[in-house]
């Protein structure tokens, strides 16, 4: 980092003194006794940079999505270093996500039955793609509650679900009616309860082929996800497209953005009108709508009308310039900031006057009460909960700190200009996000810009360039970007959150329910996982094998199978040490995953391949770790 060098001519090395290394090394933590004013949290010293010395801790962790990777990152914030990285939509070659009996379960299991076939039909049990835009954190009482986070897949219509005790992903469900997830967001209030999902591209009502050009018979549908049991609530039938949503600290309405109004199926008809929309739901009046009846039954999913022209209780449609994208709920509890995207200006929604638009002849867009004009091409906005929002400019390369006060006031005819700064990013930002920003816990200490394009930020490593994300010092008014971040395709967007919030276990609970069907197979078998088994299980031409894992070794030195067997091998690693993790690979058998400590793991596949196949731990876990290993016999069928 370039921006870590101190003015007073102190560097890292000499801050990292003995007496520092010595608390290290005591295991007593650096934050103590004389040392600790130079090595304090680095949020106390925002204004500096983020400067980190080894051994020092992040204040929050950054849950970053991947986009077209498909997987969920975790950094350390603000270092920015990449902590970890959990598969979810994607495979991974490391862990065995999308190998593992336990993975495809939680990869098939909430997959729609055409989709199965459909899948099939080309020998595959699941998607290998996703396109993971959102993730965010459950709440509780409008603040994150650590249990779980949710995030979109829009390539392929599902929404998922990961555990923030393990950090793994538990659920994945495929959302019927919809098409291409995108916008996410979970209740605020009074808990996380329902995930609020957009579908953004509108479709056939009955999509079976026979309608293309007819846009009357397009809709689109908005979904609320039950977080708890991740199934599909309810679903509202909606007019235009959906893009982004966010819900209120009321617990009383979701909101989201549509961006082609005039239900154009071109670049022309998309932007052709002025005016696009924010939609509002109403949850009480659409779970009263579900109580009497008041829907249709769309492939198991109760499914109400909302379109612009059923002109019903459940939704209300709020004109807003000209295609708008973000939409962000403020710290204020009041306040909801509606990036125009194409057009110049933020509209700055009112919750409080909400209630009213629903009224007969209400002006639907009574319940806007600013419209500041902040720079070209507005897409996503952040809060620092001192009433300052802070927009992303995506075709000026800018942020923008405004004022949103203000901004009233001079909707209201006052001569006063909102904006108070704006700061030149690198380049063309998209998400942007602040510490604890959607949250009524808003700290104002950080800013991550998120940026689309690098271009000459870093060393050339071909056409292929990683984006940057840049992060920016809020604790001031003037804006200052104070680190470049590189990341692979193609993070959207983050949540910051702060790092007292989240607590992960250190090793596994041997209750897991990740396991569940090995734990119910092994007892059908008459095996205790933990223990293993000298002999595989034969039943039929499958196999059953058990063993257990200890560092440096495998309990079973070695097995047979004939060829043809459907093989299961089930690893149980009953080390209980923190971080020691193995692995369990099989040469030329195209079979790996990860075993982390007290977890048991399992992977099934065709022995066809006869021969002597090594198999071996792939996770360094021990100075014997190359010698943890053992042989896997694979009869030939006629032997
Ligand atoms: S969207 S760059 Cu997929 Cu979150 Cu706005
Ligand atoms: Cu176990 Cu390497």
């Amino acid at each position: 980092m370039s921006t870590n060098e101190k003015p007073s001519g102190l560097n890292r090395r000499e801050l990292m003194s003995t007496p520092a290394k010595l608390a290290l090394l005591a295991g007593t933590g650096v934050a103590m006794g004389g040392v600790g004013a130079l090595l304090q949290p680095v949020s106390a010293h925002a204004s500096e940079g983020p400067s980190l010395a080894p051994g020092e801790l992040d204040d929050y962790y950054g849950f970053w999505s991947s986009g077209q990777t498909g997987e969920l990152r975790i950094l350390g914030f603000p270092s920015m270093r990449e902590l970890m990285r959990v598969p979810v939509f994607n495979r991974c070659s490391a862990t065995g996500w999308g190998l593992t009996n336990e993975s495809l379960k939680v990869l098939t299991e909430g997959l729609l039955p055409e989709t199965k076939e459909f899948l099939a039909k080309r020998g595959k049990v699941t998607y290998d793609n996703g396109d993971l835009h959102h993730p965010h954190m459950s709440f509780t009482d409008g603040t994150y509650d650590g249990r779980y986070l949710f995030m979109n897949d829009k390539a392929n219509t599902r929404v998922a679900r990961v555990r923030c005790d393990v950090m793994k992903c538990d659920k994945i469900l495929e959302v019927p009616n919809a098409h291409d997830i995108h916008g996410l967001r979970p209740q605020k209030y009074p808990r996380t309860g329902y995930v609020f999902a957009n579908s953004e591209h509108e479709a056939p009502l009955i999509n079976d082929g026979k309608i293309l050009d007819d846009p009357s018979q397009y809709v689109n549908v908005f979904t609320a996800i039950d977080g708890d049991a991740m199934e599909v609530a309810w679903q509202v039938l909606v007019s235009g497209n959906l893009d982004n949503c966010d819900a209120d600290y009321q617990g009383k309405y979701a909101f989201s953005t549509s961006y082609n109004s005039e239900m154009g199926m071109n670049l022309a008809e998309m932007t052709a009108s002025e005016l696009d929309h924010v939609v509002v739901f109403n949850i009480k009046a659409i779970e009263a709508g579900i109580a009497a009846g008041d829907y249709q039954d769309l492939n198991g999913v109760k499914v109400l009308d909302g379109r612009k022209e059923a002109k019903s209780k459940y939704t209300r449609y709020v004109p807003i310039p000209n295609s708008p994208h973000g939409i962000n709920t403020a710290p204020d509890g009041v306040h909801v900031v509606v990036a125009g995207k194409l057009s110049p200006t933020c509209s700055l929604i009112d919750v409080r006057k909400l209630d009213a638009l629903f009224d007969e002849d209400a002006d639907p867009r009574s319940c806007i009460v600013a419209e500041p004009e902040l720079g070209l091409g507005p897409l996503h906005t952040a809060f620092d909960g001192k009433g300052f929002a802070y927009t992303t400019l995506f075709i000026d390369s800018q942020i923008v700190k405004w004022d949103m006060a203000k901004a009233a006031r001079a909707y209201a005819g006052e001569d006063i200009d909102p904006i108070v700064s704006k700061v030149d990013v690198h380049y063309q930002p998209g998400h942007n996000h602040t510490t604890m920003g959607e949250t009524k816990e808003a700290d104002g200490k950080w800013l991550i810009s998120l940026n689309k394009f690098s271009k000459d930020r870093f060393i050339n490593v071909g056409p292929l360039k990683p984006e940057n994300e840049q992060l920016i010092d809020i604790s001031t008014d003037d804006l200052k970007v104070v680190h470049d971040g590189p990341t692979f395709a193609e993070p959207h967007d983050v949540v910051l959150v702060r790092r007292d919030i989240v607590n992960p276990l250190q090793i596994w609970s041997r209750d897991d329910p990740m396991w569940e069907d090995a734990r119910k197979q092994a007892e059908a078998d008459g095996v205790v996982l933990e223990d293993g088994a000298e002999e595989p299980i034969r039943d039929g031409n499958k196999v059953r094998v058990y063993m257990y894992s200890t560092a440096p070794i495998f309990s079973l030195e070695k097995f047979t199978v004939r060829q043809g067997d459907e093989v299961t091998v089930y690893v149980t690693n009953i080390d209980d040490v923190d971080d020691l993790t193995h692995g369990f690979t099989i040469s030329n058998y195209g079979v790996a995953m990860e075993i982390g400590p007290q977890a048991t793991a399992s992977v099934t596949f065709v022995a066809d391949r006869p021969g002597v196949h090594w198999f071996y731990c792939q996770w360094f876990c021990h100075a014997l770790h190359m010698e943890m290993r053992g042989r896997m016999l694979v009869e030939p069928r006629d032997a």
